[in-house]
């Protein structure tokens, strides 16, 4: 503390910078899309916490791929996530929930640095919009070897192993800038007064605790019976790690999952047993969430296999999630193949 009590502190910049001045042989590319993502965060957030009174309230009368009737907020946050991103020149290409195809650039072919693609849900939990209750951004960056010229989807359907970076923007009762890129999970919130995210959690780690149990519990008719079983262990189990487990659910991936890590606890969108498949997206729901939590300390699976290990089949594919502590991932795995 200097002489007159002020605090230094690191921003997103400065904390990037940093990072990237451990890796000596870095050209600062990686670190320029970083920075571009945190700029168009702060763009939606002020859009976000606008919205009763511009006009992005409420539906805008599109179905998308997904089909899910796009908010005017979704549309505007996908332009702002393009519009940050389509200029850097190691961007070769994007994929957005909001969009069906995926977005390729040739004119990057020309930079002789790395390139990347970047994977972002803009607006997640779009539904809450309206009632005023936390969404995010969720982001997913991917190295991509390639000639642009010469992608396809086949070069955007690589496993979330292979993320050098994860991350996600959650619009709550602050707005928190919270990514890894395989160092830790470091969480920066949003300080009006300067327009700057500044380090506020650095290094996360998901306590062993199963604070919240996390689920859409309309859905328990349609879930598995190991899926059942697992959900009234955690919930009405008489062992001392439940006694005071609470369950939340927002219906917003981020806000679920965000409270989760710094709490404690486990969420969970399981396969409709009638269809077989989830709901959350992999490229840019799940695997960027999945990377989070590892590196959190914890565990994502679909139940049968770790989330990050998944080998896409195509660009929008759906999976079963569970995501948060190893205990309660580990013991729904074992429910699911019939060993507990
Ligand atoms: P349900 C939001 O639409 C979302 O993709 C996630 O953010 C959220 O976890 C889930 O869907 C909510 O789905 O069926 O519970 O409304």
């Amino acid at each position: 503390m200097s002489e007159s009590g002020w605090h230094d502190f690191y921003t997103l910049e400065g904390y990037i910078a940093y990072q990237q001045r451990l890796h000596p042989s870095s050209r600062g590319v990686f670190s320029d899309i970083l920075r571009r993502i945190g700029v168009a965060s702060k763009i939606i957030s002020s859009k976000v916490r606008m919205a009763g009174l511009i006009n992005v309230l409420g539906k805008q009368g599109v179905i998308n791929v997904q089909g899910e009737e796009q908010m005017k907020l979704d549309l505007l946050a996908n332009d702002i996530m393009k519009t940050s991103l389509k200029w850097l020149p190691s961007i070769s290409g994007l994929a957005s929930e909001e969009d069906g195809e995926m977005t390729i650039f040739t004119h990057t072919d020309k930079f002789d640095g790395d390139h990347y693609i970047v994977f972002f849900d803009p607006i997640d939990g779009s539904s809450n919009i309206d009632v005023n209750v936390s969404v995010g951004t969720v982001f997913s960056i991917h190295r991509c070897p390639y000639q642009s010229q010469t992608i396809g989807e086949l070069e955007f359907l690589k496993p979330g192993c292979a993320q050098v970076a994860a991350g996600y923007v959650v619009y709550g009762s602050s707005t928190m800038f919270v990514y890894t890129t395989g160092q830790g999970v470091h969480g920066f919130t949003l300080d009006p007064e300067i327009g700057e995210f500044v380090l506020s959690h650095e290094s996360m780690k998901i306590p062993d605790r199963c604070k919240y149990f996390s689920a859409n519990d309309s859905h328990y008719r349609h879930w598995p019976e190991p899926t059942r079983r697992f959900a009234d262990w955690v919930r009405y189990g008489e062992e001392p790690r439940y006694e005071k487990t609470s369950s939340r659910y927002t219906g917003s991936l981020v806000a679920d999952i965000h409270r989760n890590l710094v709490e404690g606890g486990v969420f969970m969108y399981p396969e409709n047993e009638d269809t077989g498949m989830g709901k959350l997206r992999l490229l840019y729901e799940c695997a960027p969430m999945a990377m989070l939590i590892e590196q959190a300390g914890g565990m994502a699976s679909t139940g049968k296999e770790r989330i990050l290990d998944i080998q896409p089949t195509h660009l929008h594919q759906r999976v079963p999630f569970i995501a948060g502590n190893k205990v309660e991932v580990k013991l729904y795995e074992k429910m699911l193949q019939g060993m507990a």
